[in-house]
């Protein structure tokens, strides 16, 4: 299957390359929040297809556990149509209902007109929706777009449903403007360590760390800019230097908690670093974390969690299918890879010393619907988010080689409905790992245009690796290597032509 192609192209990839995987970035407790309004609680609604006991203004009332029905045997297309007297701007629009298989919309397009009568132009299509369950769980989809201005009308033109019991329903309708006001500040997160064994912080590089700092200040005038760093490196003291000077600096770092790259690159006995758990991708323990909380402070921000999800596939199916797809010194669990109960500590451990987590992931549940355990993972995300609302905020991370080139435009929609679970806003990691053929000569004008897609479709923050993508720096290796003491790399840590690039863009009108 796709997925399993695409990660036996990674395992390729990362064995030869030397490097670890695919890592990715956070936000800052300063974020401006998008303003998720639900619009739809002022319109007005009308169908084509009623059922008079359970009427069309059900959609649009805010409870979830009412619901709009359609008369039985419904042709299509049928209409559901929200207006209001004023126009009104917005970007997305979002579906819930439960018995999703037996009774919810199949295929619609989200239609706007400026008078709410005439002129419908249709800005977003589902497609074919595959829903998972025909019980009480409410499934709900997300469709984003480019923000319409002055639309005194919406409308599903519904082109398809599943009509189990002869009808199709839905318990809500959403119309959102998740777009941040124009002064909204985004946060840039820089991966400065990923944990390799050519690393700044295994070096302790203080040459490079700093020009890295001084190359980053300017996009402070328009930016927060945030550090994250592995903390499982084995010299601790090291790891200290690193931070101080970061501090020093008046940066701000996150620390990563648990990601797919303690498997990859903290799994050999005699190497550089030291995770926590190795057979569960936790990187540093939460006495050590305490630690840092305390020599920091504020500076020490917020904790990342990393492509669990990724990585779980990969290992059950190393268990399963592909046990060729392991890297050297994996540590395979013998029980799953991806438990919600080791990582649970980490938001609770960051909500009790208001910080935030960063959860990022390049496989969700949108893209990999064949995956049922990916869905069982997402739902215990979701009760995690509710659990610490406000506390975590969910990131795509578009490290999927070989990915459709119109994910640029669709990744939002497979992480934007955590936001209703808890989440406090998503964001994206951008990555030139999605060039398969090298990170390193992925062109900048891809990067780029990733993150404008991040920027302009209501990301918070927008993270970027790796490190030598944008710095002067060796590719990331498995061994260790003190490059410092090389004279290949006495102008280390200096800015490539894709970092000026990237902040001339991000910089520019
Ligand atoms: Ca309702």
């Amino acid at each position: 299957m796709y997925g399993f192609e695409r990660l036996r192209f990674w395992a390729a990839l990362l064995l030869a390359v030397g490097v670890a995987g695919m890592t990715f970035g956070g936000w800052a407790p300063s974020k401006a929040a998008a303003d998720s309004t639900n619009l739809a609680l002022t319109a007005t609604a009308s169908a084509t297809s009623v059922n008079p006991s359970n009427p069309v203004s059900h959609l649009n009332d805010g409870i979830v556990s009412t619901s709009y029905v359609s008369a039985d045997n419904p042709s299509f297309p049928q209409y559901v149509t929200l207006t209001w007297p004023s126009g009104q701007k917005f970007n997305s629009v979002r579906i819930s209902g439960w018995n999703a298989l037996g009774q919810l919309p199949k295929n619609w397009d989200i239609q706007v007109s400026d008078d709410g009568a005439t002129n419908w132009t249709t800005v977003a299509s589902s497609g074919d929706v595959a829903w998972s369950t025909n019980d009480s769980t409410l499934e709900s989809r997300t469709l984003n777009f480019s923000p319409v201005t002055n639309k005194k009308g919406v409308r599903l033109k519904i082109n398809g449903a599943y009509l189990v019991w002869n009808h199709f329903a839905m318990n809500e309708m959403r119309v959102l403007s998740t777009v941040p006001p124009p002064n909204a500040r985004s946060t840039l997160v820089f991966n400065l360590d990923q944990g390799f064994g050519n690393g700044i912080v295994v070096n302790n590089d203080q040459v490079a760390l700093q020009r890295i700092i001084d190359a980053v200040q300017p996009l402070q005038t328009k930016y927060n800019v945030i550090f994250v760093l592995n903390p499982m490196v084995q010299n601790k003291t090291n790891l200290k230097a690193v931070l101080d000077t970061l501090a020093a600096n008046g940066m701000s770092f996150l620390l990563e908690a648990a990601s797919s790259d303690v498997e990859t690159l903290g799994s050999c006995t005699d190497t550089f670093n030291a995770p926590a758990d190795p057979y569960h991708g936790i990187a540093a323990s939460i006495s050590e974390l305490t630690g840092y909380k305390t020599r920091y402070g504020n500076y020490f921000a917020g904790l990342r969690i990393f492509e669990m999800f990724g990585q779980d596939f990969t290992i059950r199916a190393v268990k399963t299918t592909d046990p060729d797809w392991a890297l050297p010194c994996w540590k395979i669990p013998s029980d799953s890879f991806f438990q919600i109960n080791l990582l649970a500590p980490y938001v609770a451990f960051a909500d009790q010393h208001n910080m935030f987590v960063q959860w990022s992931d390049p496989d969700w549940y949108r893209n990999r619907t064949w995956d049922a355990p990916q869905a069982t993972s997402e739902q215990q995300l979701a009760n995690l988010l509710n659990t610490y609302p406000g506390r975590v905020i969910v990131t795509y991370a578009n490290n999927e080689i070989g990915a459709p080139a119109s994910r640029i435009y669709d990744w939002a929609n497979a992480i934007q409905g955590f936001v209703d679970q808890g989440a406090s806003g998503y964001g994206l990691s951008d990555q030139s790992w999605e060039c398969g053929s090298s990170e390193v000569t992925c062109p900048a004008s891809t990067i780029i245009d990733w993150a404008r897609s991040g920027l302009s479709q209501g990301a918070s923050y927008v993270q970027f690796e790796p490190i030598w993508y944008f710095f002067q720096l060796p590719r990331g290796s498995f061994s260790y290597d003190n490059y410092t003491t090389s004279p290949d790399w006495v102008n280390r840590g200096y800015a490539t032509s894709n970092f000026t690039a990237l902040k001339n863009a991000l910089l520019g009108p």
